[in-house]
């Protein structure tokens, strides 16, 4: 069997699956690409026919990763479309409609293997911040403030986040799954 892929087009996501998959010994490749996506309510749901679609064309075993950001005070918007308002109004423009409201990341990975599509979940609570923070430049993290915390995402480093993470706790039950299962 060839080994885990994770496709994605985006780095920063690739850092930080990668330094969860090195701390437990797991060998992972980056199958660099950016694919279409269906438009639907659920990022389950999207990030689930992408999986499938992918999978007729990209050599088993391989994971992508879905993530939202859902604001409170702005009824659960960018929601899946985060990636479209963060190249549009981008974070100046969240923090105008919506600084200090709640808002939650979720994190959709599917996994691929044997046609068969299994997805893992992580959800990250917090607050959306009145300025842009220092940091890393990941999306929304300058301007996302977890809760219990005074920094902001930006502010943590990659294995610092996967510890409190939506994608790190979705990327823990993957590798759960993996030894669990002994896919490598
Ligand atoms: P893929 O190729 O993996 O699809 P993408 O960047 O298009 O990469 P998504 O659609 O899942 O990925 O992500 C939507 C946007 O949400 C993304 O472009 C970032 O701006 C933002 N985002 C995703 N995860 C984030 C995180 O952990 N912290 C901050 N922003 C994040």
């Amino acid at each position: 069997m060839c080994m885990l892929k994770f496709i994605t087009s985006n780095e920063h996501k690739y850092l930080e699956v990668s330094v969860a998959f090195e701390k437990v010994g797991l060998p992972l490749s980056w199958y660099r690409k950016k694919y279409e996506e269906i438009q639907a309510d659920d990022n389950a749901v999207i990030c689930r026919d992408s999986c499938i679609k992918l999978g007729k064309d990209i050599e088993q075993p391989f994971f992508i990763d879905d993530t939202g950001l859902y604001i409170e005070q702005l009824n659960g918007f960018p929601g899946p479309y985060a990636s479209y308002v963060q190249d549009t109004i981008g974070n100046t423009g969240i923090i105008k409609l919506a600084s200090g409201s709640n808002a939650y990341f979720k994190t959709v990975i599917s996994l691929m293997q044997d046609n068969k599509v299994q997805q893992f979940t992580g959800i990250l609570k917090g607050t959306i911040a009145d300025k842009e923070n220092n940091g890393n430049k990941f999306g929304y993290d300058p301007i996302f403030i977890p809760d219990g915390y005074d920094l902001a995402l930006s502010q943590l480093s990659p294995a610092e986040k996967n510890l409190i993470s939506h994608r790190g706790k979705a990327i823990n039950n993957l590798i759960n799954f993996l030894i669990l299962n002994n896919i490598r």
